[in-house]
């Protein structure tokens, strides 16, 4: 008699450990993927492999998005969907998208060993472009499903060297002109759970491994251009010199200090994390600086004020220097409420492992936010020790991983 294979199962730890090679970035520190570049096409391929592996059938959807099913005999109807992402900010950390993605294929692997029957399919997503790092726009795929954004733009939009959103995807295999809002596998989603790694330090203080989220910052992203006149660094006067990199650092000086000034009321937070500066020489006056200011806020209304006081402030500094200022707004995530039944569900099915779950609000992003709108959704967060994220110092202990597996699965197996 054949021996029955037992299904296989997945360790998220090794499974990390194992995509840690992939996208290292020797240069920044901390790992660079981003979206259909050689890093992401690897962890891609690894996605597919993995599932595969675990039984599960995997297909890549319109808008480059990937999805892992297990639907077994009796799993029926709209699917209980959960992942994250596998794309990262420039010398991002190691869990920021991929523990939710490895965490998802590893829960369904354990209830598929268990014997467990699920009442709907289960899904595992890896959304792209999560970060927005190449194209500038972060969610992309997300919210390219969900139809909230307008397909033109996306297709015009360019990467550093120039390369179009249209030819990075035909490059990729993904027809650009058939990106865009897909109802049908929207309404094929019942509601989805992103597992994430915390972002900010409230879990620690409380003693918890994991958390359930409330709400997400509204926020966005301006791009700043600021124009004066390239020139010699020795030979031109004070007095007469346009220079852009003076008002870059008044727009970071008021990025801060407006930020300060209404964060008491409104939990405002305001950076300037990417500028870039033409020609970028030592001994030049520079003719053009780039910056880009990202903007959070408790309400939508909150950063409007907060963007309008800075860009004031910016205008302001360019007129006395000289310089041209636009500004151009790249995305705006509305203020995120979860699904306060689904969290409460949530809620329930992990008391009995881990009693009573902590509730946190997050200052980050998310495509479990965009799909908020669309259909109930939840997020859990797996403790991070000392709260650093978008950097290489992001971590979580392998027990606090491990413990977040054993909360998914308790979810989706309470789910279906
Ligand atoms: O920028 C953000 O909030 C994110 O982590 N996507
Ligand atoms: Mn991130
Ligand atoms: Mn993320």
């Amino acid at each position: 008699m054949a021996a029955v294979e037992a299904p296989a199962t997945l360790d998220a730890v090794a499974a990390l450990a194992e995509l840690a090679p992939i996208g290292a970035d020797p240069v920044r520190g901390g790992w660079s993927r981003h979206l259909l570049d050689g890093a992401d096409r690897e962890m891609r391929a690894w996605f597919v492999r993995t599932a595969e592996a675990l039984g599960l059938t995997v297909e890549r959807d319109r808008n480059a998005n990937l999805w892992a099913t297990w639907a077994p005999a009796g799993a029926v109807g709209p699917a209980v969907a959960t992942g994250s992402h596998l794309d990262s900010v420039p010398g991002g950390g190691p869990l920021d998208g991929p523990l939710g993605v490895v965490s998802g294929l590893a829960a369904v692997a354990r209830l598929r060993a268990e014997g467990h029957r699920p009442s709907r399919p289960i899904l595992v997503a890896n959304f792209a472009e999560e970060e927005g790092a190449r194209f500038g726009v972060p969610c992309l795929g997300s919210q390219l499903l969900a139809g909230e954004i307008d397909t033109d733009r996306v297709r015009a939009l360019t990467d550093v060297a120039g390369a179009t959103a249209a030819d990075v995807l035909a490059d990729g295999g993904v027809d650009p002109a058939g990106i865009g809002h897909d109802p049908a596998r929207l309404a094929g989603l019942a509601l989805y759970l992103e597992l994430h790694v915390e972002q900010g330090c409230q879990l620690a203080p409380l003693g918890h491994p994991v958390g359930l989220a409330t709400s997400i910052l509204a926020h966005g992203r301006w791009r700043v251009t600021v124009t004066g006149r390239g020139d010699h660094a020795g030979a031109t006067e004070l007095v007469s010199r346009h220079d852009p990199m003076v008002v870059a650092a008044a727009a970071i000086q008021a990025a801060r200090s407006r930020a300060v000034a209404a964060d008491p009321v409104t939990r405002s937070r305001a950076t300037v994390g990417k500028l870039q500066v033409v020609p970028g020489g030592s001994n030049a006056i520079a003719s053009q600086a780039r910056l880009w200011v990202d903007a959070r806020a408790e309400h939508d209304a909150d950063v409007r004020a907060l963007v309008a006081g800075i860009v004031a402030d910016i205008e302001a500094a360019g007129e006395a220097e000289g310089c041209e200022v636009t500004v151009s707004e790249e995305s705006f995530s509305t203020r995120v409420q979860f699904d306060r039944d689904l969290t409460d569900r949530l809620d329930a099915a992990l008391r009995p492992a881990f009693g009573e779950v902590p509730r946190i609000p997050t200052g980050a992003g998310h495509d479990a936010g965009i799909l908020a709108a669309h259909l109930p959704s939840a997020m859990l967060f797996v403790r991070n020790p000392d709260g650093v994220s978008h950097s290489p110092h992001e971590g979580a202990s392998d027990d606090d991983i491990r413990a977040g597996v054993d909360a998914l699965t308790d979810a989706l197996r309470a789910l279906t």
